[in-house]
This record gives C-alpha cells, sequence and structure tokens, in this order.
C-alpha cells in the first residue's frame, strides 16, 4: 500500500502487524529495564508531560542546560542497543544504506502532549526520521517550514510507521492529545513512539 501524504510526511498505516507490534513492545521493555524512561526538564525548567529513554549510540538529553544527543545516559553508562525488530523496520521503510544513531523513545501516558517544534539537534538533516507509533492512537499534527505555514492532522495508531525525508525533515509536528485507554497493546496503557534518527558524529575536539 503507498504511505499517505500529510503535509510531505509518508504514513503506511497499519504498517506493522500485531504480533510483529508484540515484538517491538517486548524489545523496547527490556530497553527501559536497562535505561527507565524519565520525564526530562525543559531547558525552562518544567517537566515534559510525556517520558522519554533512548537507545542506540547517542540518546536525546534534555535539562536546564539544553538539549544534546549523548553518548552517556544522565546516570550515567551508555544507551542499550538498538533492538533488531525495530532496525528492521529502518530498513523496510528508510531508503538509508547506513542504520540509525538514535532510537528516541517516547511514551505518552493520559494528558500528555508535545508541542510544535523541529527536531534540529541531529546536526544533519540530509538523512529522513523514522516513527513507529504503538498503544493508544496519539493526534499527529505537521505544519510546514515556518511558523505561519498552515498545519494537517492525523491520528496516529498502533502499527502505523511515518518517515519525514526531503522538505518535510525541518518541518514543524507534535501531538495534540491521546485517546488514552484506547488501546490493549501496552501493559501500563498509553502512547509508545520510537524515532530512528541518524546524528552527526560529535565534532573531533581542536588539537591542542
Ligand atoms: C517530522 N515525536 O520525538 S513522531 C519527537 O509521536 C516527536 O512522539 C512525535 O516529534 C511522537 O521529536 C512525532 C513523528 C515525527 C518525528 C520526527 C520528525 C515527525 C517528524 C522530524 C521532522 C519532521
Ligand atoms: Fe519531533
Amino acid at each position: 500500500m503507498p504511505p499517505i501524504l500529510v503535509n510531505g510526511a509518508e504514513v503506511w498505516k497499519g504498517l506493522l502487524a500485531p504480533e510483529a507490534q508484540a515484538e517491538i513492545v517486548e524489545a523496547v521493555r527490556e530497553v527501559a529495564r536497562a535505561a527507565p524512561p524519565r520525564r526530562m526538564e525543559t531547558p525552562w525548567g518544567r517537566p515534559m508531560s510525556v517520558a522519554m529513554t533512548s537507545a542506540g549510540r547517542v540518546g536525546w538529553v534534555s535539562s536546564k542546560s539544553g538539549y544534546a544527543y549523548s553518548p552517556e545516559r544522565p546516570e550515567g553508562g551508555p544507551w542499550p542497543a538498538i533492538p533488531e525488530p525495530v532496525l528492521a523496520v529502518w530498513r523496510a521503510v528508510s531508503g538509508w544504506p547506513d542504520p540509525p544513531d538514535c532510537c528516541l523513545v517516547n511514551w505518552y501516558g493520559e494528558g500528555a502532549r508535545m508541542g510544535l517544534h523541529v527536531d534540529r539537534d541531529e546536526g544533519r538533516f540530509d538523512a529522513p526520521v523514522v516513527s513507529v507509533s504503538l498503544g493508544d492512537p496519539g493526534l499527529f499534527r505537521v505544519g510546514g517550514l515556518r511558523r505561519r505555514d498552515p498545519t494537517r492532522s492525523i491520528w496516529l495508531e498502533s502499527g502505523d510507521v511515518a518517515r519525514l525525508a526531503g522538505e518535510a525533515r525541518l518541518a514543524r509536528h507534535g501531538i495534540d492529545r491521546i485517546r488514552f485507554g484506547a488501546s490493549r497493546l501496552l501493559a501500563q496503557g498509553g502512547r509508545l513512539n520510537l524515532t530512528l534518527r541518524v546524528v552527526a558524529a560529535a565534532p573531533r575536539p581542536p588539537k591542542p
């Protein structure tokens, strides 16, 4: 089936069968055991409503000092590896030759949301971002490159996979709300979203 286009974002509805969804949830539970999701603090000092963790070479972290990709977890030590069934989704839809550097894991509980933003901490924007939705539906909103560009919305449901490439890679987007309790996929309820990202290697420190 061809993807649906939402302001340039490609969405494959129901790409993942229930068995594939369950396999990924099981793998993400192991990631969460090794690196528990936390509600991080924004640079403005407020806790985010979404709980986050990462897998991969680097993880995304937020604190009073800003946003960054870091090879170290805030509590110390490396991030767990990106699970194989998640890498399989990347290979199936990304069209990119290299594996992703980060799998950001977002967990939305009741009332959690994510305001409109642009993902620009990766340091390179030629590679696509691939997103996997699991559990409760979330109302995804995508705008354009400018603040005044019109937005379009689509419900992302369990098993949907999205790819943000080309112009859409730098589009404003967010999650307005979730339908908490609509899915029984996750034991704890809520919505899981995985985003697979290619992140620029840290610049080498200059020679003294
Ligand atoms: C469009 N996550 O983690 S996934 C995020 O459902 C994020 O949790 C949302 O936005 C979520 O940053 C949306 C879809 C997505 C991810 C990355 C994008 C859309 C994007 C990057 C550029 C443009
Ligand atoms: Fe984003």
